[in-house]
C-alpha cells in the first residue's frame, strides 16, 4: 500500500512524515524540493505473539510506503494553483493523506495567513478536481471525435461514464462519493483520478489543544464520508515522542493523553477506509503478515504470496489466530480438530493463520 502525504506549505507534513518513519529530524531534508519516500513496517500485535510461539528465523511484517509529496512547499504554489508534477507524483498512490493546519505558529506563517482547517481542506480539495475535469474534458473532446467517424459501443459507453463522472465534478463533488459498477469502477482506475482516492484527513493541533482533541474531532465529524476519514492530533508532539526510547513512548503517551501513537492510528485508518485485513503464515522458518481486500477468497489470498498458489490452488488449512494463541501450537489445535480444511471459496477472516496447499 502507498499512501501520498500532501497539504499546504507549514501544515506539518515533513514533521508527521519524520514521525511516521521514526526519523531522526534532519532540519535541512525538511524543504526538500523532491517526492520522499520511506517504508513503515505495519505494527501487529498479533505477529508479534506468533513470533514468540514458532520463535522463527525471520519476522516479516506488513509494509506501507509513505510519500511525502513536496509540490506545495513554495510560497507561490497556494496561490497559483498546484504544480503538474505534484499531481503526477501523487496519481500513483492508494490513499491520500492530507494534513491541515490547526496550530498557530508565528515564525512559519500560513502561506494564505489564516488558520481555517475546512478552508484548506476546501483549496486542496478544488485542485484536484480541477485536475480531473480537465482529464475529463480532454478525454471527452478525443472519443467524441472517434464517435463522430464512426460508432463504437465501448467508447460510448466511456462517454456516457465520463459524463456521469463531470456532472458529479461540476457539482463539487469528489469521485470517491460516486457509485460506480464494478466494470464503471475498473474503467475509471485507469484514469488514476485525485479525487477518486481514498482520503484521510489530519487536523494537524497545537501542543496545548491536545486536551480538547476530541471536542475538536467532534466538531469535525462531518468530514467522516464515503471513502474519507480524518483524526486530529499534534505532529509536532507526535515526532518529540516518536525520538525517545520506546520503553518511555508509552508513558509520554499516556501522561499527553493520547490513547495512539499517530503511526498506529494512521495505519489502522488506512487500513480500514481500504478494507483492508491480514492473514498469516508461520513456521520455524518465517512468521508473516500478508495484506488482502475484505472479502477475498482462500485462492485469491493465496496470490498475496505467490501467483502459483492462486494458479494451483488445493486447499488451505485454517485456525484463526485467537485459537492458536489458546492452544499454543499448531500441533495442539490439529489433535483437536481445530485445523480446518477449507476451499477455494472460503473468505478469509483477519487473523486467519494460513497453511496453503498447491500444485503448479
Ligand atoms: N505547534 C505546532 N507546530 C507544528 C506542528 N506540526 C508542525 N509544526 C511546526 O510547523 C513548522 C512547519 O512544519 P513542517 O512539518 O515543516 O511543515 P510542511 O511544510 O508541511 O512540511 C515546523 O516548525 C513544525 O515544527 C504541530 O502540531 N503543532
Ligand atoms: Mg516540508
Amino acid at each position: 500500500m502507498q499512501i501520498g502525504i500532501t497539504g499546504l506549505p507549514y501544515a506539518g507534513k515533513s514533521t508527521l512524515f519524520t514521525t511516521l518513519l521514526s526519523r531522526k529530524s534532519e532540519s535541512d531534508s525538511f524543504h526538500k524540493k523532491e517526492t520522499e519516500k520511506g517504508i513503515v513496517k505495519v505494527p501487529d500485535a498479533r505477529l508479534d505473539h506468533l513470533t514468540e510461539i514458532f520463535n522463527p528465523r525471520r519476522k516479516v511484517p506488513a509494509t506501507i510506503e509513505y510519500l511525502k509529496v513536496p509540490g506545495l512547499d513554495s510560497q507561490s504554489s497556494a496561490t497559483k494553483g498546484l504544480p503538474v508534477h505534484f499531481l503526477s507524483n501523487l496519481k500513483t498512490v492508494d490513499v491520500i493523506l492530507l494534513v491541515v493546519r490547526a496550530f498557530e505558529n508565528p515564525l512559519y506563517p500560513h502561506p494564505l495567513n489564516r488558520i481555517d482547517p475546512q478552508s484548506d481542506i476546501n483549496f486542496v480539495n478544488t485542485e484536484f478536481l480541477l485536475s480531473d475535469l480537465a482529464i475529463i474534458e480532454t478525454r471527452i473532446e478525443r472519443i467524441e471525435k472517434q464517435l463522430s467517424k464512426v460508432h463504437n459501443e465501448t467508447y460510448q459507453k466511456e462517454l456516457e461514464l465520463l459524463f456521469k463522472c463531470r456532472n458529479f465534478l461540476e457539482d463539487e463533488k469528489p469521485l470517491r462519493a460516486l457509485t460506480l459498477s464494478p466494470e464503471e469502477d475498473k474503467l475509471l482506475r485507469g484514469f488514476q483520478f485525485l479525487t477518486a482516492k481514498p482520503l484521510i484527513i489530519v487536523i494537524n493541533i497545537d501542543e496545548k489543544e491536545i486536551p480538547q482533541a476530541e471536542e475538536i474531532a467532534n466538531r469535525f465529524s462531518y468530514l467522516k464520508t464515503i471513502n474519507t476519514t480524518y483524526t486530529v492530533l499534534c505532529a509536532a508532539l507526535e515526532k518529540e515522542i516518536s525520538e525517545l526510547e520506546p520503553a518511555d513512548q508509552s508513558l509520554f503517551l499516556e501522561e499527553a493523553g493520547i490513547a495512539e501513537p499517530a503511526l498506529n492510528r494512521l495505519i489502522r485508518l488506512s487500513y480500514e477506509l481500504l478494507g483492508y485485513i491480514s492473514f498469516f503464515t508461520v513456521g520455524e522458518d518465517e512468521c508473516r503478515a500478508w495484506t488482502i481486500i475484505n472479502g477475498d477468497n482462500a485462492q485469491k489470498a493465496g496470490r498475496a504470496i505467490h501467483s502459483d498458489i492462486e494458479r494451483g490452488f488445493i486447499r488451505a488449512e485454517i485456525v484463526h489466530y485467537t485459537t492458536l494463541l489458546e492452544n499454543g501450537s499448531l500441533s495442539a489445535c490439529r489433535s483437536k480438530g481445530l485445523i480446518r480444511s477449507e476451499g477455494r471459496d472460503y473468505i478469509i477472516k483477519d487473523g486467519d493463520v494460513i497453511e496453503f496447499r498447491f500444485n503448479v
